[in-house]
């Protein structure tokens, strides 16, 4: 699997795909650190909230082949920057998580707005129903 790193706001899912892309028990963990999973960097929403952290961001995709950035299809909250990928010196794909609790119209919304941030390509999944999991793992094998 390549190596990744997921960002994204607050409660969007990044610990809960980690938790499914690595096989671990689901269980809700407040992320409170970048933490390494296997292949996977998990960081805390805040350092997308909050851009004095965005360059930890940055400096820590050099470890990685790949930024996933996540967006939560049920929120009204986007934080990513339009263009906000060129930050990163490696390729952004965009992944929309909980599409099993939004209505089709929330799902396509959050697609636009990431690959208005740059993500490309953009996987729609759900960590809990597991629906538009294998497209996603597929494309994260070497
Ligand atoms: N229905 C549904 N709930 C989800 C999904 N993914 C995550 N959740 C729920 O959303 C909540 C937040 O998930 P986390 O994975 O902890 O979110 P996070 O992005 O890691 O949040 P921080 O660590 O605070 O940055 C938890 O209650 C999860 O169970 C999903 O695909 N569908
Ligand atoms: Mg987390």
């Amino acid at each position: 699997m390549k190596k990744i790193m997921l960002v994204g706001h607050v409660a969007c899912g990044k610990t809960t795909l980690c938790q499914r892309l690595n096989g671990l028990k689901q269980e809700y963990k407040k992320t409170q650190a970048l933490e390494v999973i296997n292949h996977t960097i998990d960081t805390p929403g805040e350092y997308l909230e909050h851009r004095s952290f965005m360059r930890s961001l940055t400096v820590t995709a050099v470890e990685v082949d790949l930024v996933l950035f996540l967006q939560d299809a049920t929120s009204e909250r986007f934080l990513f920057s339009p263009g906000q990928s060129v930050a990163f010196p490696i390729p952004v794909i965009g992944v929309v998580t909980k599409t099993d609790i939004a209505t089709k119209e929330q799902t396509a919304q959050a697609v636009e707005l990431l690959e208005l941030a740059g993500a490309d390509p953009v996987f729609c999944i759900s960590s809990i129903s597991g629906e538009g999991m294998d497209a996603l793992i597929d494309y994260l094998k070497d």
